[in-house]
């Protein structure tokens, strides 16, 4: 992908006017919004123009290692800022209850990979083919002639690995390959992001895995796959949320499953369900049913019911969509 000069022009063009900048992303930050944000952040010091980071929640454990993740803020220090630089976002109430610090900016500039959904932002650098926001964000970076450390490498270099899955989804474009090249000569370190994103699970977390698989209920002639973690699960095996992200894979990746479900109680009475496809099944579609979003083939959603009855409820839906597809 090539930004245009333009758009380069006018970026760069926001950010030397501004003294004061806000960097955000979205609420349960994955490895391209917090690297993203964080990249940016480190060439915002290195240029000398005073920002802060802030995210809804802190990060997952297995990108505590990102360069000054332990900045990241939820409470901004300042009453306004001249700018804001939102990454990898599609409307603004994903920033969560780091919104109304928004509100305060003068200029919003966007830089993201999703669907528009709002569009927000006075300055949109948005490419939907992308594969990842750290992809547009380092092509801006070289054609604006930024120098990039390693690492703001690293940082980059994360969100292009987490959001192709290790190169392994769709979106592995040429461009991703060749961004990701590019930034390891930048001494980003690939070794480092494989070990602690991909490497380091807790052993509570194995544990539930194991749980998940024996207890995985089947139907539709093995078609459709899913499973639950109540919130006594979470307390006997002592994991958290954010250590069942991948579950869900786990069980699409079966060979006869063409629909999985994950659903989740992390609290009592709060469940929460991620839904994967492969094919042309839309995923997506259903979740907005139930008050979700996403993508065709990854989508998700949210309820404040008991686990059973979402499971009853969300199950009977996926299966006689399926039946009838
Ligand atoms: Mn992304």
């Amino acid at each position: 992908m090539n930004i245009s000069i333009e758009l380069a022009e006018a970026f760069k063009e926001e950010v030397g006017k501004a003294t004061s900048i806000l960097i955000g992303t979205h609420l349960n930050p994955d490895g391209d919004a917090l690297g993203s944000a964080l990249a940016f952040s480190l060439y915002m010091d290195s240029i000398g123009k005073f920002n802060e980071v802030m995210c809804h929640h802190s990060a997952p454990r297995n990108l505590a290692f990102l360069p000054k993740v332990g900045e990241v803020k939820q409470v901004a220090s300042r009453e306004s800022y001249d700018l804001g630089v939102i990454l990898d976002l599609d409307a603004m109430d994903r920033l969560g209850r780091t919104e109304p610090f928004f509100s305060t900016c003068k200029r919003i500039i966007v830089i993201d990979h999703h669907i528009p959904h709002d569009a927000p932002g006075d300055l949109r650098i948005v490419d939907v083919d992308a594969p990842a926001t750290a992809v547009i964000l380092t092509r801006l970076l070289q054609q604006i002639g930024a120098h990039i450390t390693p690492d703001m490498a690293t940082c980059l270099l994360t969100g292009i690995v987490t959001d192709t899955g290790s190169f392994r989804f769709r979106n592995t474009t040429p461009d991703a390959l060749s961004t990701s090249a590019y930034l390891l000569e930048q001494g980003g370190d690939l070794n480092q992001i494989s070990e602690e994103v991909f490497q380091s699970k807790p052993l509570s977390g194995a544990k539930l895995l194991g749980h998940v698989l024996n207890t995985m209920k089947l139907a539709s002639k093995d078609r459709l796959a899913w499973s639950s973690i109540s919130f006594e699960d979470f307390t006997r095996t002592g994991a958290k949320d954010e250590d069942t992200e991948g579950f869900v894979n786990e069980i699409l990746f079966i060979t006869s499953v063409q629909i999985a479900v994950m659903l989740r109680e992390p609290k009592p009475g709060k469940v929460r369900v991620s839904i994967r496809s492969r094919g042309n099944f839309d995923v997506a579609e259903i979740a907005r049913e139930f008050g979700g979003g996403g993508h065709k083939n990854a989508a998700g959603c949210v309820f404040d019911l008991p686990l059973q009855e979402v499971e009853d409820r969300l199950i009977r839906r996926l299966k006689d969509c399926w039946e009838s597809s």
